[in-house]
Parts: C-alpha cells; sequence; structure tokens
C-alpha cells in the first residue's frame, strides 16, 4: 500500500540516515515559485548533512516515501492537490486522489516506513480562541502516537502557544529545546516560553529518543529549533500582523483547513515578503538539523536497533 523509492529503501537497509519531509508546505504554505525551490534545498540541507531525503506524499492514491523531482512538480503544480491529515488519508488513498501530506499525515507514513527522523517548518497545534472554535490541528494527535524525531521551528506563532505547550504536555510529548531554553515562534526566535528539556548536540536527542521509545512509550520527541538569527522577524515586530491576519481570517469566516494557508499567505503579503524568507530559512535550517540527526541515529542504531519500536 506504500510506495518507498530504492535509494530510500536501500539507506534504510544500510543503516544511513533518512530523513523524512511533507508536502504540504510545498502545496499549500508557499507561493511558487518558492515552494519547488525550497523542497529542493530541505532536500540539499539533508544530503549535505550526509543523510537521504525522504520527501512524503500521494500520487494517484498511493502513499510515496521519496517522492522523485517530477512528483515534486506534480504536488506543487497541480490544483487537485488535497491537504491530507489523519482523517482523510484512507479516503484520499481510497478514491485514487493526490494529496499533500501535513505533519500529522507524514508522521503516520515515516512510522509505517520505519523511518525515525521527519522535518518540518512549524507544527499545527492548538489554534487561538480554540475555545470557541475548537481547531487543534491532527499534528498534535500525530506527535502523540508516532515515535519519530521531529524537528521544527516551534509551532506556527498564528496559534495560541500557551495553550499548544500545555496540550504536548498532556499528551506526553517531550518538547526539547535545540541549543535553546526557550520555545522558538517560528518565525521568532523566541516566545517568552521556558522549557524544561535542552539538548546542544544530536547526539543528546538521540539518547533522549532511544531512551524514550526503550521505555515503551510510542511518542515523537519534538526537537524545536529556532530561525537562524538573520532570517528572524522579532515576535513585537510581527505580533500585530498575526493578530490583523486573525482579524480578516475572521470576517472573511475562514475556518478548518483553509485557516493555516490563508494566514500564511496573508503574513507574508503583508510583510512584503519578510515573513516568506524567515519560513524558507528555517525550513532548510530544519532539514539540516534533522541530517545531522539522522546520521547519528544511524550509526547508533547499528548498535541499538530500533527497527522494532
Ligand atoms: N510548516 C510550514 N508551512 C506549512 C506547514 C508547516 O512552514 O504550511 C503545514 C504543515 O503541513 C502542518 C500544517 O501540518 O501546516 C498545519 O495545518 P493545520 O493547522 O490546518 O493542521
Ligand atoms: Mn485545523
Amino acid at each position: 500500500m506504500i510506495s518507498i523509492a530504492p535509494e530510500v529503501a536501500s539507506a534504510l537497509e544500510g543503516k544511513t540516515g533518512v530523513v523524512a519531509l511533507e508536502s504540504t508546505v510545498i502545496a499549500h504554505g508557499l507561493p511558487s515559485p518558492h515552494n519547488l525551490e525550497t523542497a529542493a534545498g530541505c532536500e540539499s540541507a539533508v544530503r549535505a548533512a550526509g543523510a537521504v531525503p525522504a520527501t512524503i506524499g500521494l500520487i494517484d492514491g498511493c502513499p510515496v516515501v521519496g517522492l522523485n523531482s517530477d512528483q515534486i512538480r506534480a504536488i506543487a503544480g497541480r490544483s487537485d492537490v488535497a491537504k491530507v491529515n489523519l482523517a482523510n488519508l484512507a479516503q484520499i488513498i481510497a478514491a485514487g486522489g493526490w494529496g499533500a501530506t501535513t505533519v500529522a499525515a507524514t508522521l503516520h507514513l515515516t512510522q509505517t516506513a520505519r523511518i525515525r527522523v521527519f522535518a518540518t517548518g512549524g507544527i499545527g497545534g492548538v489554534h487561538r480562541g480554540a475555545g470557541e472554535s475548537f481547531d487543534i490541528s491532527s499534528d498534535l494527535t500525530a506527535l502523540a502516537s508516532y515515535p519519530v524525531v521531529t524537528v521544527c521551528a516551534g509551532a506556527k506563532s498564528i496559534l495560541d502557544l500557551p495553550k499548544t505547550l500545555e496540550a504536548l504536555e498532556t499528551l506526553g510529548v517531550p518538547v526539547v529545546g535545540y541549543q535553546t531554553s526557550e520555545l522558538p515562534a517560528f518565525y521568532s526566535r523566541s516566545s517568552g516560553l521556558k522549557l524544561d528539556l535542552r539538548a546542544d548536540h544530536p547526539v543528546e536527542i538521540v539518547r533522549l529518543a532511544l531512551t524514550h521509545w526503550g521505555m515503551g512509550f510510542r511518542s515523537s520527541i519534538l526537537l524545536v529549533v529556532p530561525v537562524p538569527e538573520e532570517d528572524e522577524i522579532p515576535y513585537a515586530e510581527i505580533s500585530d500582523t498575526i493578530d490583523e491576519s486573525l482579524k480578516m481570517a475572521t470576517d472573511r469566516s475562514i475556518s478548518g483547513k483553509a485557516l493555516t494557508p490563508f494566514l500564511l499567505a496573508q503574513i507574508a503579503e503583508r510583510t512584503a515578503g519578510r515573513s516568506l524568507r524567515a519560513n524558507i530559512a528555517l525550513l532548510k535550517n530544519n532539514a539540516r538539523v534533522a541530517g545531522e540527526i539522522a546520521r547519528v541515529m544511524a550509526d547508533e542504531e547499528k548498535i541499538r536497533p530500533t527497527s522494532e519500536v
């Protein structure tokens, strides 16, 4: 039911590091032509770190782990590519459709392929106003369910970050700051929210992950990496823009799956592309860090296999 690219399969067998990458950011998160350039840039960053990239999506109803460049171009360009989470994954497969996988659906397929490291931009989480709307991303459900080191730049700052952090704790997902003691806020390096866990080197993450899974836990380790300093937008500079974009979404009754893509596009327009540059920079940086972790994990796997996790 799932197709694994030969390069990815042989990397997994030969215990070379593999990094899973998602495709919703390609189809719905970034505008053309930045989406294609960034998808290629993330794959290059993983390779430069010594690991093999596996971008994941649905082609004609088939989940593909390790999309080739033609398939990535099609996902970026077609207008009939669904945004796939846990609730509609089976439906799109059964219908033979095309799909771009969110963090949630990518994590499911990452675990199916026995890949242990995954990189994205910012995870979904508890939306602001969730007390009324109940809009909480299935990314959180997936993070609680699949044993993968998930590398991100924190939750998207369009969300309610304190509530997202509380939800992650409730779900038993360790949130680890990478060379930081604070939760990064996607476009911004700091959110003011302190983290209990911190790691400064890939080896520390790998040891934590193997200990966590070795104890029988099934959840992800969420590694949060601040956006590179030169591309950061400090929170004080972007918070008004986020609030205005949220208000516009409310006025236009935009909700559900359309909300996150709408907000990201609004913010990019209102910052004249500055948020887009930050988003692209953090995606590539996360791919690089994930590649380094995957390489260490692959070495460690030769001693302590995670294949039965
Ligand atoms: N990171 C980005 N851009 C994105 C996303 C992540 O830099 O567009 C996507 C991910 O696929 C994530 C999704 O799972 O946004 C969250 O969507 P929602 O809030 O509707 O669950
Ligand atoms: Mn949602």
